[in-house]
C-alpha cells in the first residue's frame, strides 16, 4: 500500500531550522516578485520593436505572470506547510501539505511558450513555424508529464523517480534535437552581425533548461533541511534564468534585428523629424 510518506514531496518529511525555513520563504518570494515586476518591463519593451517581433516580449510577459502565480502559490504552501514548535519548523500532519508538482503544472504553460518565441525571434515564418514549433512543443510536453509523474516517487521510491526520471530525459534529448535545428534556422536567418546570437542562446539554454534535471534527482542525497532549501534555490536559479533572463536576450536579439532591419521606434521618429522638434 501507498504511504503518505512514499507519494509526495520531501518537504513534508523534514523539520527545519528557522534559517533553513526563512530561506526557502525568501527564495521563493524572490522568484515571484522578479517574475510579477517583469510584465511591465516585457510590455515596454513591445514598444521599441518593428510589430512582427512585438509578439516576443508579449509571450515573456504571459510568462511571468503564469510564472509568478505559480511561484506565489509555491510560496503560500511553503508558510502553510510548517509549524513552528519549540524553535524547529515541522511539517504538519498528513504529510501531503507541499508539493513542487504545481511547478510542473505551470511548466505546461510556460515552456510551449518559451520555445514558441525562439522560433519567432529568429524570423523563421509560416508554415514552417507551426511545423517547427510543433516538433519542439511534443517532446517538452512528453518530458514533462512523465517528469511529473515520476517526481511523486521522490520521497523514497527510486525506482519510480529514475525510471520516470530516464524516460524524462529521453525526451529532453529529443526536444534538445529539435532546438538545435531552430538555432541552425536562425544563425541561417540572423543578419551578419548577430549570427553569433542564436549559438550563445544554444549554450545557455542547454546550462539553464539542464539545471531542472539536477533539482528533480536531488532528493536522492538525503531528506535533509539543506537539501529542500538547496533544491528551491536550485529551480529558482533555474526559473529566473530560462524565463526571465531569457526572455530579455530574446528581446535585446530582436531589439537589434528590429534596427538593422531599418525600424524606427515611433517616438523616436518624431524626435528626429523637424515635426517633433517644435
Ligand atoms: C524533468 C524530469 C527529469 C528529467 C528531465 C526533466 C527536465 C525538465 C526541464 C524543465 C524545464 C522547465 C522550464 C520551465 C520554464 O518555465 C521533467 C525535471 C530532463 C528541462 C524551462
Amino acid at each position: 500500500m501507498e504511504t503518505a510518506a512514499q507519494f509526495g514531496s520531501i518537504e513534508n518529511l523534514v523539520q527545519l531550522t528557522a534559517g533553513q525555513y526563512t530561506t526557502g520563504s525568501l527564495i521563493l518570494m524572490v522568484s515571484y516578485g522578479a517574475h510579477f515586476a517583469f510584465i511591465l518591463f516585457f510590455l515596454m519593451m513591445s514598444l521599441q520593436l518593428a510589430p512582427r517581433y512585438r509578439i516576443v516580449p508579449v509571450l515573456s510577459a504571459v510568462v511571468m505572470a503564469s510564472a509568478g502565480l505559480s511561484l506565489l502559490r509555491e510560496f503560500s504552501l511553503w508558510q502553510a506547510s510548517y509549524e513552528l514548535v519549540d524553535g524547529i519548523y515541522r511539517p504538519l500532519a498528513e504529510n501531503q501539505s507541499f508539493t513542487n508538482a504545481f511547478r510542473y503544472g505551470n511548466w505546461t504553460i510556460t515552456v510551449p511558450i518559451l520555445l514558441t518565441q525562439l522560433a519567432i525571434a529568429f524570423g523563421i515564418s509560416r508554415p514552417d513555424l507551426h511545423k517547427r514549433v510543433l516538433r519542439m512543443i511534443v517532446p517538452a510536453l512528453l518530458m514533462i508529464w512523465t517528469g511529473l509523474y515520476g517526481q511523486f516517487g521522490e520521497t523514497g521510491d527510486w525506482s519510480r523517480l529514475n525510471l520516470w526520471g530516464v524516460i524524462s530525459t529521453v525526451f529532453f534529448v529529443w526536444l534538445i534535437v529539435e532546438v538545435r535545428g531552430v538555432i541552425t534556422l536562425g544563425v541561417a536567418n540572423s543578419p551578419a552581425e548577430l549570427k553569433g546570437w542564436p549559438k550563445n542562446i544554444w549554450w545557455y539554454f542547454l546550462a539553464t533548461w539542464g539545471l531542472y534535471p539536477i533539482g528533480y534527482a536531488l532528493p536522492q542525497l538525503g531528506f535533509t533541511g539543506d537539501v529542500v532549501v538547496v533544491r528551491q534555490l536550485l529551480f529558482s536559479i533555474a526559473d529566473i534564468s530560462s524565463k526571465l533572463i531569457y526572455g530579455i536576450i530574446l528581446s535585446r536579439y530582436v531589439l537589434r534585428r528590429s534596427a538593422l532591419e531599418g525600424y524606427v521606434p515611433a517616438a523616436e521618429a518624431l524626435e528626429t523629424s523637424p515635426l517633433g522638434s517644435a
